[in-house]
């Protein structure tokens, strides 16, 4: 496969952009070889600048749920761009948006509408110790939220119960306020709600873990979640930037039945343009400024392209829930293709699958029979994942170049193309 055009594109781009691309995972660091540079797509494909053609599993990191390209949505943002890019005052569009996104998800009786999902969830937070007059804040390892200092931390070795941040330059003031639980382990919640008693302002929680691959809650898991902060008095933060409006119409809240007090949704919410947004219960919301004393703004937030994008993407999806079915039927195609590529190769393959979410953990010697946490993930043999990964690329099948991330689908994915992936992925 000739990558020449992407070669000389990364080694000009790596001169004048950090690491060459304007978010990490794009780069390939988890995989190696030469990340592609995309210069078109069409329903379920990609095509890169050297005219390879692919199959996409990426989809933008999940917001192309309806496939590139799909007609109401560009007829809807051309028209859009023709009344205005942006004015920086209210729009009609804005209501409309948000009305569909509280019809989806009843718990979100007030909407924000905002730029990406880090400031969803940065905002969210913030928002919760306004309301609560707590500090603390609970997320899981392994969970990621965005990149606000805050968020962008994890356990150190040991240190379960205060965080030591993930990243160069956040202080250690910032982290110290952020205690990090293990997902699915409801103990690890416990232990850190009755050392901070009363000091908690809310648990942030992935509903289905999707960074650190695909992660189901463990049966009563997110239940427990729901009834610890109730008890405690502090907020259930659903972050529904990946679930939302992709494992039903509804998101994980829907799926699994269970009212958060606040749910950050990105991603598929704008269609494919930069837009994400947070909401709950008006009496919480109206913290917000300018109705309340908890400040956030934004120039661009629920500007009319993106809405427009986001409108008739939703109005798409709503129309069409049967879709979600189907969906989950060719994730499970693939997820029974990776499971017998293993078997083939005297390997494990353990998929993880929710609803049309999954990831295909490649297991290592010690990896144990499920893959339910953070450590189990550590396991994984990222070489054979890796070798995966490019001979699946080099076949046309474009994945995400990460063992930590998940398998994204459309509804443009047709039945001819999963079927060839499947052959491909069993021909490993
Ligand atoms: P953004 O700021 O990237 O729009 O959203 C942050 C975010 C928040 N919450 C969850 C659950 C998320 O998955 C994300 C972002 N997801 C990653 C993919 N795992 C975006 C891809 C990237 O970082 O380039």
């Amino acid at each position: 496969m000739r990558t020449n055009k992407s070669e000389e594109l990364f080694e000009r781009s790596k001169k004048r952009i950090p690491g060459g691309v304007n978010s990490p995972v794009r780069a390939f660091g988890n995989v190696g070889g030469v990340p592609r540079f995309i210069a078109r797509a069409e329903g379920d494909r990609i095509f890169d600048v050297d005219g390879n053609e692919y199959i996409d599993y990426v989809m933008s990191w999940g917001p192309m749920i309806l496939g590139h390209g799909r007609e109401q949505v560009l007829e809807a943002v051309e028209k859009a761009c023709r009344e205005g890019l942006t004015f920086g005052a209210p729009t009609e569009k804005e209501l409309v948006l948000a009305d569909l996104i509280s019809e989806a998800m009843p718990s979100m009786e007030k909407v924000r509408l905002v730029s990406s999902g880090t400031e969803a969830t940065m905002s969210a937070i913030r928002l919760a110790r306004g309301y609560t007059k707590k500090d603390y804040i609970i997320k899981f390892r392994g969970n990621y939220h965005g990149h606000s200092d805050g968020l962008l931390v994890k356990a150190g070795s040991g240190a379960m119960t205060t965080a030591v941040p993930d990243s160069a330059g956040v202080p250690k003031g910032y982290a110290e306020t952020t205690l990090v639980a293990e997902y699915n382990d409801e103990e690890s919640v416990r232990a850190l709600m009755d050392e901070y008693k009363g000091k908690v302002a809310c648990v942030i929680v992935e509903p289905v873990a999707a960074n650190m691959g695909v992660i189901l809650p463990k049966e009563g898991f997110l239940q427990f979640l729901r009834k610890i902060t109730e008890e405690n008095d502090c907020l259930l933060i659903f972050d529904e930037v990946i679930t939302g409006f992709r494992l039903s119409y509804g998101g994980a809240q829907e799926y699994y039945g269970i009212k958060p007090d606040l749910t950050t949704i990105g991603k598929i919410v704008g269609g494919g343009m930069p837009l994400a947004a947070y909401g709950g219960a008006a009496k919480i919301m109206d913290h917000i400024s300018p109705a309340g004393d908890v400040y956030q703004a934004g120039t661009l937030s629920g500007n009319p392209v993106a809405t427009a994008a986001g409108i008739e993407t939703l109005k798409l999806l709503r129309d069409n829930k049967e879709g979600y079915a189907e969906l989950e039927k060719k994730a499970s195609k693939i997820r029974e293709a990776f499971e017998e590529s293993g078997r083939k190769r005297g390997r494990r393959i353990i998929v993880n699958q929710a609803g049309s979410l999954l990831s295909a953990f490649h297991c290592g010697e010690n990896t144990s029979e499920c893959i339910s946490n953070y450590d189990d993930v550590c396991t994984c043999d990222l070489d054979f994942f890796s070798s995966d990964f490019h001979a699946l690329l080099d076949a046309g099948i474009y994945m995400a170049p990460s063992q930590f991330e998940a398998v994204f689908l459309s509804m443009a994915h047709t039945d001819e193309d999963i079927e060839r992936t499947c052959r491909i992925i069993e021909s490993l």
